[in-house]
């Protein structure tokens, strides 16, 4: 009796437990071909498969952003291909965003299709250490330049944040993490869908005291502390079928303890009062139409920039102290129209109004006298039109378009683009390549800057160009759980602006070509195993002088790993080696150093307790590995991090 019982238990138990895990092979078949249909906005404007695309595109997503801990932009792209990111220092520290040889200004950033740059930003780069991820769905990164599509700014990539749209039903997510540092994160999303509309809040705010960001290793003491206050509000609503409706409003407020740097070594040391208040506001409207065979876009964006700098006397510096703000604003308006031709094939076309405008006002005193700079506010307007035609097969594919500028200052610019993939055989390789031209226009700071009294500005400036090529090849193995890619680059930059000591004023006159190699592999070997490799390599160079640019040349090797071993856990290893590269310190003339290679290893775990609650525990720079990433500026030791998450679900 005892005897077929248990032969009966057995029996059910092992079918039950076929069944279930037939099951459960399905679920994973089925999330698995979800989360391989990539679809990106930022390479064509509109909704587009990465596989139907033939240039480089990564994207973060979600699962990666919260497995990982990241809280800002800058941590994502420390861990991207094509990428050399320099922190001046802790959270907070400003980024230097080094993509494919070009430097921060170069790239383009939004948040859900609105520009960020800073027009009043020397460069009118974006702050990318200051842009929290609270209620990310995916980040979008486009390596090589979108001119065609962004005008300027986009001359070596774009880089667009994409917010999460909330699930049908309503809810909570509430997150709550402290660690090394006195670091405190609070994070609240609130949520709601509901027939045809939807509205979306997140507020989060993060305190850290610090590192020091003038390098410990220099001997400097004071901490330097980080606050970040961001709000978002999104909202949706579909009145009929063919009209869908988007509104959004973010504010990020930040307040950044700073160092200076010595004017006697040229290098970065402790100041205990000097400090940055940064205010950001952001507006969208957006309007899509769905009628048929031709869909078109309506958006208007708004962003409101304000830095405040304050830097009182102390010991160390008796006679510097400073007082500056700078405020500026970017607005735009755009309609943009596809036409479709057939499923493999659309026309995309549209026209800009741009408006940045900026001004700012120091004063201050140093060891060389009192000084008093005012900006009047100034204001520029592009006016531009745009054409892209795609077409698309499962054996090939092309992009081509061009954009025609048309600036206040500097006239008519036109770039053009070509892209395209080729993939003969069904099981073969995809080969792909990319020709394209970006342009950016000078800065409001470079056309008419004033320092200590001298007009710095150069209202003459060109625009910088840049001409870019590449090939690459993808290849995927064993039904897709092994993906290979690699791609050549090379790129040149003509008319460069740069600082001009001959004129004391900024003046085209540099050039500079960058090439170099992006390669990744990553495998699902089994469905709960998830491994990531990368490699950059670039080789930036100035074309005159032939000598190498600082921070943006050498190698980078990423690994990630994420493995789930059952349905509650989830455990995350990932880090990067940088090669060795070189810095200047800021004396004149500029001197050269050699930063030592390094290797940043990071783990987190994260467990799910219930359906509800989480914990997670997050260790970075497990090898307490000392380095620099720019000369003379404090990088986090090894850290620990705990945190804690509720979700709660409404109908
Ligand atoms: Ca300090
Ligand atoms: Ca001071």
């Amino acid at each position: 009796m005892t005897k077929k019982f248990f032969l009966i238990l057995g029996i059910f138990l092992l079918f039950h437990t076929e069944a279930f895990a037939e099951e459960e092979k399905e679920k994973e078949a089925k999330e698995k071909s979800e989360s391989e249909i990539t679809v990106v906005v930022s390479a064509t404007r509109t909704e587009k498969s990465v596989s139907e695309l033939g240039k480089s595109i990564e994207v973060v997503g979600q699962k990666e952003i919260a497995g990982r801990g990241y809280k800002t932009l800058s941590e994502v792209l420390v861990n991207s291909p094509g990428m050399f990111i320099t922190s001046t220092g802790g959270y907070g520290g400003e980024s230097g965003i080094y993509l494919r040889g070009s430097k921060t200004e170069q790239v383009l950033m939004m948040m859900d299709g609105i520009e960020v740059n800073e027009p009043m930003g020397i460069g009118r780069g974006a702050q990318a250490e200051l842009i929290s991820l609270g209620d990310v769905e995916r980040i979008e990164i486009v390596r090589g330049p979108a001119s065609v599509l962004y005008g300027s700014d986009a001359i070596a990539g774009v880089i667009n944040i994409i917010g999460r749209k909330p699930k049908p039903g309503s809810g909570a997510n509430l997150y709550f993490e402290g660690g090394s540092f006195e670091s405190y994160q609070e994070l609240a999303n609130f949520y709601i869908r509901k027939n045809n509309s939807w509205a979306d809040f997140s507020v989060s705010n993060f305190t850290t005291k610090g590192i020091s960001s003038a390098s410990s290793e220099l001997g400097n003491q004071e901490r330097d502390g980080y606050e970040n206050l961001s709000f978002s509000v999104r909202a949706g609503f579909t009145p009929w079928d063919w009209l869908e409706l988007e509104l959004l409003g973010k504010a990020i407020n930040t307040k950044t303890d700073l160092d200076t740097v010595s004017l006697i070594s040229g290098l970065p040391e402790d100041d205990p009062n000097y400090t940055a208040e940064g205010t950001k506001f952001l507006y969208g409207a957006k309007a899509n139409f769905y009628t048929g065979d031709f869909q078109q876009k309506l958006e208007f964006s708004y962003a409101d920039h304000l830095r405040v700098y304050k830097d009182e006397v102390d010991s160390a510096h008796p006679n510097t102290f400073s007082d500056g703000d700078y405020k500026s604003t970017f607005q735009k308006i755009s309609w943009q129209g596809e036409l479709a031709g057939s499923a493999n094939q659309s026309l995309i076309f549209g026209i800009e109004y741009e408006q940045e405008t900026g001004r700012s006002k120091v004063e201050g005193e140093s060891d060389w006298g009192a000084y008093q700079d005012e900006f009047p506010e100034k204001s520029i307007i592009t006016r531009s039109g745009f054409i892209l035609w795609d077409f698309h097969k499962p054996s090939y594919g092309f992009l081509v378009g061009g954009r025609v500028d048309d600036n206040d200052k500097f006239g008519f610019h036109q770039t053009g683009e070509l892209s395209g993939y080729l993939k003969p055989w069904d099981l073969g390789p995809r080969f792909r390549m990319s020709l394209g031209t970006g342009f950016k226009s000078p800065s409001l700071f470079q056309l008419y800057g004033i320092v200590g009294g001298f007009q710095v500005g150069n209202p003459a400036l060109k625009p910088e160009e840049s001409w870019s090529k590449e090939i690459g090849i993808d290849q995927e193995l064993l039904d897709g759980n092994l993906k290979l890619s690699a791609v050549y680059f090379e790129v040149l930059y003509s008319d460069l602006i740069v600082w001009d000591n001959a004129s004391y004023s900024y003046n085209n006159i540099a050039k500079a070509v960058s090439q170099g190699f992006e390669a990744g592999i990553t495998a699902q070997p089994i469905p709960s195993l998830d491994l990531k490799l990368t490699y950059t390599s670039v080789d930036a160079r100035d074309t005159e002088t032939d000598e190498k640019l600082i921070r943006r040349w050498g190698e980078k090797y990423g690994l990630g790993i994420a493995w789930r071993p059952n349905k509650k856990v989830e455990l995350n290893l990932w880090g990067i080696h940088r090669g060795k590269t070189e810095d200047d310190i800021f004396s004149y003339p500029a001197q050269r150093v050699e930063l030592e290679p390094w290797t940043v290893v990071n783990a987190s775990i994260r467990w799910q307790v219930s359906k509800p609650l989480a914990l997670n525990f997050r260790a970075e720079n497990i090898l307490d590995e000392e380095y620099y990433e720019a000369y003379g500026y404090g990088t986090m030791p090894q850290t620990f991090y705990l945190g804690i998450s509720y979700n709660f679900e409404g109908k």
